[in-house]
């Protein structure tokens, strides 16, 4: 991308933004969370949008000259509703952290109870984990599911619901394989008279491109960050229904947040306009086809897959019967020009920063245009250097594959 202003102003932030630019288009992104907007989406967060304060909402701002900001934010909503077949979107949150907390503020006292998924069971930092500020807030209790086929017990949770009385019932993950069943959640959230909550973050864009099926008509609340498999701006988006839509836009601002970061908001309006497109839903199917693949062969080669397989662009696996921790496969495929973060697993015995698994996902690449062979062929080279992770041999072979597809799928930013 030209970046002739800042080349001339800042040369040392120029230079480093052009090698970070060189550094996505030389390694197989493989982090299930990344993403890459294209340059329509890139122009808009850089657009004069960012100068503008416009605390409050469309036609109820606190300040002056919101009349093109308005038009940006009501365009980002209308599109959010139409593509999620939402009731009432916020675009405001400014990512994924304080977007959660928004909600659980609109629907919860200090020291009420929510229930969510184990993070070592593919939840979220942000669903009650005990480092976080929400956890020092509300009382978190945990489900988790079976480790080896990722099912959930449904009526284990539901007496957990019963037993515990939380205001909200939240389903959603950052590292679970398998497809949630929407509707048992809403009745069990129904049945203690608390909210159900789905955190859509990794899916949003598969949800959007028809490959998954869409919790929003379902659960009361649906949150998401934009800048996953929705490949938008980092930013955050909540929608829900009719009735609870005051709340949920009284706990964003004022009650969070202040100013909006409009830059963002007319990017993810950019976005939610591509995801609209015929071309995207082929794009999601693809990023399904491509975690299948990848995901047969990292199991054919003999590496554990938790949940036992992938329903959707992400694959949990622990690497430890290869002799490995998850740092040092991460470490492995770093090295070779393949990124991948090490990740817990259900029951881990080992620690966070040092655990068994790694996690993986399709969406980056499928962006660039990978298909089934590539992954195939990614698939059995990542088995090969983790069974020989210091063979000179090995190291060559996979960078060599690296240079290979990254140059016939090039990124299209240019250079
Ligand atoms: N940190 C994100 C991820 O990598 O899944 C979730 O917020």
């Amino acid at each position: 991308m030209s970046n002739k202003f800042l080349s001339q102003n800042d040369p040392k932030i120029a230079k480093i933004l052009k090698k970070e630019q060189q550094r996505q288009q030389e390694v197989l992104e493989m982090i299930p969370s990344e993403n890459f907007v294209s340059k329509a989406v890139l122009e808009a967060l850089g657009s004069v949008a960012t100068n503008k304060y416009a605390e409050g909402y469309p036609g109820k701002r606190y300040y002056g000259g919101c009349e093109y900001i308005d038009q940006i934010e009501q365009t980002a909503i209308s599109r959010a509703k139409k593509l999620f077949n939402a009731e009432h979107v916020n675009v405001q949150p400014l990512s994924g952290a304080p977007m959660n907390l928004a909600v659980y503020s609109a629907f919860c006292q200090p020291g009420d109870t929510i229930l969510g998924m184990d993070l070592s069971h593919g939840g979220h930092l942000t669903h009650g984990h005990p480092v976080t500020l929400s956890a020092k807030i509300y009382r978190f209790v945990r489900y988790t599911c079976d480790p080896k086929t990722g099912k959930l017990d449904y009526k284990a949770i539901e007496a957990l619901a019963k037993a515990e009385k939380p205001k909200i019932v939240l389903a959603g993950f950052s590292a679970y394989s398998r497809n949630l069943n929407y509707k048992k959640f809403n009745a069990i959230a129904k049945k203690v008279g608390a909210i159900s909550m789905m955190d859509m973050a990794h899916i949003a864009g598969l949800v959007a491109g028809k490959a998954l099926e869409n919790p929003v008509p379902i659960m009361d609340v649906v949150t998401t960050t934009t800048h996953k498999t929705l490949r938008g701006p980092r930013g955050g988006m909540i929608m829900c229904k009719q009735k609870y839509a005051r709340q949920i836009d009284k706990a964003v601002f004022p009650g969070l947040q202040g100013g909006p970061h409009q830059n963002q908001i007319a990017a993810l309006a950019v976005a939610l306009h591509e995801a609209q497109k015929a071309s995207f839903k082929k794009y999601a199917a693809q990023v399904l086809k491509n975690a299948r693949v990848l995901c047969q062969e990292l199991q054919a080669g003999g590496l554990k897959i938790v949940f036992g397989g992938t329903d959707n662009h992400l694959i949990l696996a622990d690497v430890t019967p290869l002799g490995l921790s998850g740092k040092e496969a991460e470490q492995a495929l770093d090295e070779v020009g393949i990124t991948v973060n090490k990740n817990i697993i259900p029951n881990d015995i080992r620690k966070p920063l040092d655990p068994s698994g790694i996690r993986l996902g399709t969406p980056a690449l499928t962006t660039r245009g990978m298909k089934e062979p590539a992954m195939k062929k990614i698939g059995q080279m990542i088995i090969a250097l983790l069974k020989n992770p210091h063979k000179i041999s090995q190291k060559t072979a996979a960078r060599k594959l690296v240079k290979e597809l990254t140059q016939k799928f090039p990124l299209f930013y240019g250079v």
